[in-house]
């Protein structure tokens, strides 16, 4: 099997709501469809998610990106020399969801060739996840309203509240109210995206004690080194990596440096190859993972559910896999559902997704 051209497709589908946190905003999902077509005839599908204020990526760098230097490179190669694929693509920096994108359409493929499911072959632990949902900045009321109804529909009961905003009272608010009105059986944690000094986020963590967050993710910016350091030497709250852990590199520094106690783990940055790797790292240093969502379309959540479902340590916690629910539509012909809090996860071949041809001819961007 021959890799014969890779096809970048954006897309833009709107939310019903934006999605509002620290470091940015989402309205509209403008993502880049990508399709790795072989001699075979078998074509492997994956969702580029560009987050700007993150990664610095863009709709058309994830497409140029591909089309113009990755592209090229792989060419003639077998879906099946991963190694020598991410060899060639990391003599690129940076670009994280374009090669992850790539990595997971390679799975996908590989999948498909053996007639197994992708969750299959990385690990087969189990055929669904916990579903945790990610509540956005808003006025304290209205994010009891969503927790609520999004509790009371789909029974998810494993909520990340987004924080960071100033002052920091208004978050600590939030999370009272949000556990007031939801009760000591469900799951919170919070996640700053880097909105707080490593002095604010002490005060709110201090603030938020008798709460019960199972932890705290990004709170403040990986380069306040020492900050940082001083925050999770106090904190009687784990503290998670996101933003600072993209890349197995960063993984060791955030924990050697006593920085992170726990790692999110993004398929939408690191692929399922890459991914695996963390999650090793992570293992081997009983270090505590989750599973996030780099605010995902289906096909992205579909692979996060994939990577989170196929091993124990990654199951173990609600993962992060409901973004979707607040688009107004999307390219699958079988919808992904969540229902009794749990999302299952297609058995394959591949990735076991199909596109709905025509909604991706309506919502195309080129
Ligand atoms: C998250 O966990 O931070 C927001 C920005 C991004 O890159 O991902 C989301 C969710
Ligand atoms: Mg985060």
């Amino acid at each position: 099997m021959k890799i014969t051209k890779i096809e970048t497709t954006p897309f833009a589908i709107p939310y019903r709501k934006p999605l509002r946190f620290a470091s940015g905003e989402v309205e509209v999902a403008a993502h880049v469809l990508v399709r790795v077509h072989t001699d075979t005839g078998l074509i492997g599908t994956a969702e580029a998610p560009p987050r700007p204020f993150t990664y610095g990526e863009t709709q058309a760098s994830v497409k140029g990106v591909i089309d113009s230097i990755f592209a090229p490179q792989l060419l003639g190669m077998s879906p099946l020399a991963r190694e020598a694929v991410h060899a060639k693509l990391d003599r690129t920096v940076g670009n994280p969801a374009a090669k992850s994108a790539i990595d997971m359409a390679l799975w996908d493929l590989i999948g498909q060739s053996l007639g197994v499911s992708v969750t299959e072959l990385l690990g087969g632990y189990t055929d669904r996840m916990r579903v945790s949902h990610m509540v956005g900045f808003a006025q304290p009321g209205e994010m009891v309203e969503e927790a609520e109804r999004v509790r009371d529909r789909y029974g998810i009961t494993t909520f990340k509240v987004k924080v960071g905003r100033r002052p920091i009272q208004l978050d600590v608010d939030v999370c009272r109210a949000l556990r007031a009105a939801l009760g000591d059986d469900v799951e919170l944690y919070i996640d700053g995206n880097r909105g707080w000094t490593a002095s604010e986020s002490a005060a709110a963590l201090r603030a938020l004690e008798d709460v019960g967050l199972l932890f705290a993710e990004e709170l403040c910016p990986a380069d306040d080194v020492l900050g940082r350091r001083w925050l999770a030497a106090q904190s009687r709250i784990p503290l998670y990596a996101d933003e600072s852990a993209t890349k197995q590199g960063e993984v060791t520094r955030e924990l050697l440096a006593g920085a992170a106690h726990g790692v999110s783990i993004k398929t939408a940055r690191t692929g399922f190859t890459y991914s695996q790797r963390v999650l090793s790292q992570c293992s081997g240093l009983g270090v505590e993972v989750v599973i996030g969502n780099q605010i995902d379309g289906q096909i992205g959540s579909l692979c996060a559910a994939v990577f989170g479902s196929a091993f124990e340590l990654t199951s173990r916690r609600a993962g992060e896999l409901s973004n979707f629910l607040d688009m107004t539509d999307d390219l699958l012909a079988e919808p992904l559902r969540i229902e009794r809090g749990e999302l299952r996860v297609p058995q394959g071949p591949g990735l076991g997704l199909r596109l709905d041809e025509d909604k991706l001819a309506h919502y195309r961007q080129d």
